[in-house]
């Protein structure tokens, strides 16, 4: 496979500063030689910019950066499309936000291609509020609500060249969701495995069904993964910790199935803060995780195909 970085500095969507350095830890921890390692080729496309902000204002006070928001939006969706062009894009966050321009930039591509796009939102959050509904103001909490075209959106983030169908999403790990959300997500059509379905059946289980949906409509998968998916013992950088997150175990099962499947076709890395890093250790943590979906195994195995 030929690997693409592209790093996405974007902190505005959060309350804290710090997820800008992002990309460039993910880099310290030695991203390009994991993929390497695996006889994958390489490219680091380096880190994009925003370009300038248009005065824009919304009647929804508690909103933060929404000019700046919407100029990163812009960008990275074009960049999303062009470097979904050829190879296997890897977005290395950056807050959230950066999956409201990823994910339409990818989807645009697959329509062109012929092709639906399915995503696997892997994350403590829905982050699916609107401009109106949201109540911290942080737009990192839009993206899902975004990209699958809930009303909202429309004069603010810029238009959709191509949606997400909402029944193309699943989202694992969940455990903090406000009142807003969880109405609004109650009849999008979404599938949300929340950490009690992941206790009570496991995330094998899970995982399957979602994979064998994607199979059974020749999807293209694009795997979006939150730091505070994990379990705050395990991934501590990042600014909005939830206690009882997915295990080590649990998330490496996660990406290993999704390699096997054959079907991801790019990737988010997203919420690392390493202000709040301790040596490094989640910045690690998160490049075995992709090297696992990249196919790193700790034995040979006879092909099991999710
Ligand atoms: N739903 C809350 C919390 C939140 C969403 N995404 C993150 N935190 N990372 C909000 O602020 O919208
Ligand atoms: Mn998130
Ligand atoms: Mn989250």
């Amino acid at each position: 496979m030929h690997c693409k970085i592209l790093g996405l500095p974007v902190q505005e969507g959060t309350g804290r500063p710090g997820c800008n350095m992002g990309p460039d830890s993910y880099r310290a921890a030695g991203i390009a030689d994991a993929i390497r390692e695996l006889g994958h080729t390489f490219v680091d496309l380096g880190n994009l910019s925003h370009g300038p902000e248009r005065a824009i204002d919304h009647p929804n006070p508690v909103i933060k950066s929404l000019p700046v928001a919407v100029s990163w939006i812009e960008a990275i969706s074009e960049a999303a499309y062009q470097a979904s062009a050829d190879g296997f894009p890897i977005f290395l966050g950056g807050d959230h936000l950066l999956a409201a321009g990823t994910v339409p930039g990818i989807t645009r591509r697959s329509a062109e291609n012929g092709r639906r796009q399915f995503v696997l939102w892997l994350d403590a959050h829905t982050d699916f509020h609107t401009l109106d509904t949201t109540t911290s103001g942080n737009l990192h909490g839009t993206p899902v609500a975004y990209y699958t075209g809930q009303k909202g959106f429309d004069g603010y983030f810029p238009k959709l060249a191509a949606v997400v169908d909402p029944k193309n999403v699943c989202m694992m790990g969940i455990r903090s969701v406000d009142p807003a959300e969880r109405v609004a997500i109650r009849d999008s059509g979404i599938t949300v495995y929340d950490m009690r379905q992941i206790d009570e059946h496991g995330v094998a289980a899970l995982l399957r069904d979602f994979i064998a949906r994607v199979r059974a409509e020749n999807g293209v998968l694009h795997v979006s993964l939150d730091v505070d998916f994990l379990d705050p013992t395990i991934a501590p950088a990042v600014g909005t910790t939830v206690p009882g997150g997915a295990t080590f175990r649990e998330a490496h099962l996660i990406m290993e199935m999704l390699h096997d499947s054959g079907l991801v076709t790019s990737l988010d890395l997203v919420e690392l803060n390493p202000f709040l890093d301790e040596r490094g250790r989640t910045a690690t943590v998160m490049v075995d995780l992709m090297a696992s979906l990249l196919g790193r195994s700790v034995m040979d195995r006879p092909t099991i195909s999710y």
